[in-house]
């Protein structure tokens, strides 16, 4: 049985509280490996061993720290069976798409800040013949990041490359519920020569160690990814401490399908935007609208193509959903599947549970699933599932599905299909969401501003918003 152990000043360190967490393969539902149950004492030997680093590290050349972080991306790709496998096993999906998607951009992650830090500057502000003003920007110090579960090493490295990159120390906390590629990140960084106390991972609850983190006068920024109830808890200890905070947060995002658009392109994006990683992408689109005039049309054929996603085992490269994540989290997409029902939903394919014969008969899986004659503001519709279950509903005009696409919490991301060159652009500026995809779904610049509005988050990640939220500046106005 793996004992996953923290990673603190350079080194692999057992809990202080010599205590264990159960770790399950979603898979077959059974214990594979134990997970540090650390709590505040271990974030504290943590957060000196990331003061003690920041001494150097904040001050070591750029060139140098993008030459570490390269190394690092370059042993992720050299490892890229392992990791994917460890993934595959810790979250429950499928490994082809750990193989294809999690762990290369987990390297890409590494790289993408490794070469941009090389190329971030600031800016002067000349005063014609009287004052220049120049802009530093500067590492702040011990940055806080908390990872979640659904996307483990690709959303742990997307937070901790960049605060790394322009000069922090991190105490980092993965999810308990998906620790291990963190933990084998913590030897990769060991054989890159990362200077010890820059990356700190300390493995546990997040109401233990994440909380620890928050709380920590040493820590005066936190990065976190998560669910909205957990962004709040977090907001509301590091305000009064005037932290720094990055939150990204839920989403419940819209796919509006219009009927000018490219049916067959429209179908086949949609069934990858609602069922891929298990639907438990933060950016899945999950309440589909349909142009009336095509409903029954896009709904046979989408029903048709998810035929094609095939349920289980997520080490056979042939089954396109693996299981879902915990067993919590399982009984969770149920109840939201039986509400549906009571809110009057039809639910056309899927709806169930999941047994596959042989090794994983006791996994966590659930079918693809799609419900329909859901009115667009009852809870199924307005609440987060985070599940392989997506609603079908009709409009008729641009107002109504703008209305119904706006009418949640979140605004995260949002979908639109049409070949209308003028409505994509009028009516994606009208979506309330930080991110709006034409005619695709998830092809991303790193580049580009990343995060959502209202309850989907505070601040953006990505490209150099995030060197610039890892970064304090200071305006220096100097009189000729
Ligand atoms: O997230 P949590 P969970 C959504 C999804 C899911 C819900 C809850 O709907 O059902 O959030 O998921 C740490 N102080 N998303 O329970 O609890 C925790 O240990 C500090 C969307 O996994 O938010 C973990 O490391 N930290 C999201 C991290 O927070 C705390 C992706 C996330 O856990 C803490 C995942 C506390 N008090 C879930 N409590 C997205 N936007 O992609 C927990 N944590």
């Amino acid at each position: 049985m793996i004992k996953i152990q923290n990673f603190i000043g350079g080194v692999l360190a057992a809990p202080l509280s010599g205590e264990y967490i159960d770790n399950y393969d979603p898979s077959t539902g059974s214990v594979y490996s134990l997970i540090p149950d650390s709590d505040e004492r271990d974030v504290e030997l943590a957060v000196s061993a990331a003061k003690e680093a920041f001494k150097t590290w904040s001050v070591t050349p750029v060139a140098h720290r993008s030459k570490i972080l390269l190394k690092i991306a370059s042993l992720i790709e050299k490892n890229l069976e392992a990791l994917a496998l460890a993934e595959s096993v810790d979250n429950g999906k499928p490994l082809w798409l750990a193989k294809s998607i999690d762990i290369p951009r987990a390297a890409e992650n590494f790289h993408f800040y490794g070469t941009g830090i090389l190329h971030f500057a600031s800016e002067a502000h000349p005063m014609e013949d009287s004052a220049l003003n120049y802009t530093l920007r500067t590492p702040i110090g011990v940055a806080g990041c908390i990872s979640p579960w659904n996307l483990p090493l690709y959303l742990f490295t997307w937070k901790v490359v960049p605060a790394i990159a322009v000069g922090n120390t991190v105490v980092a906390k993965p999810s308990e519920i998906t620790p291990m590629t963190a933990y084998l990140l913590s030897e990769i960084c060991m054989e890159a020569g990362l200077p010890p106390g820059v990356l700190n991972i300390v493995h546990g609850y997040g109401h233990k160690v994440g909380a620890a983190m928050t709380v920590h006068p040493d820590i005066p920024i936190i990065s976190f990814t998560g669910g909205t109830k957990t962004g709040e808890t977090i907001a509301r200890t590091a305000a009064p401490m005037f932290k720094k905070i990055s939150l990204e947060l839920g989403g419940k995002n819209a796919n509006i399908v219009f009927a000018d658009c490219d049916l067959e392109k429209a179908v086949r994006t949609s069934v990858r935007a609602s069922f891929t990683n298990q639907g438990e992408i933060c950016l899945c689109g999950s309440r589909i609208f349909i142009e009336q005039s095509i409903y029954e049309l896009f709904k046979e054929k989408f029903i048709k193509e998810t035929e094609r996603m095939i349920v289980g085992d997520p080490l056979i490269d042939t089954n396109k959903l693996g299981a879902i994540v915990s067993k919590q989290h399982y009984d969770k997409i149920l109840h939201y599947i039986h509400l549906s029902k009571e809110e009057g939903g039809v639910i056309v394919r899927g709806g169930k549970a999941f047994h596959p014969d042989g090794r994983c008969a006791d996994g966590w899986f659930i079918e693809p699933t799609i419900i329909e004659n859901l009115p667009f503001d009852c809870r199924t519709n307005q609440e987060e599932i985070f599940g392989p279950v997506v609603t079908l509903t009709p409009f008729e005009s641009e107002d109504e599905v703008l209305q119904y696409a706006n009418s949640t919490k979140y605004g995260l991301a949002a979908l639109l299909f049409t070949e209308n060159l003028n409505k994509a652009h009028r009516v994606a500026a009208k979506l309330h969401s930080g991110i709006v995809w034409v005619n695709c779904w998830l092809l991303r610049d790193l580049r580009t501003p990343f995060g959502g509005v209202k309850q989907s988050g505070i601040g953006r990640e990505g490209g150099f918003e995030a060197f610039k939220f890892f970064t304090e500046e200071k305006n220096i106005c100097i009189k000729f």
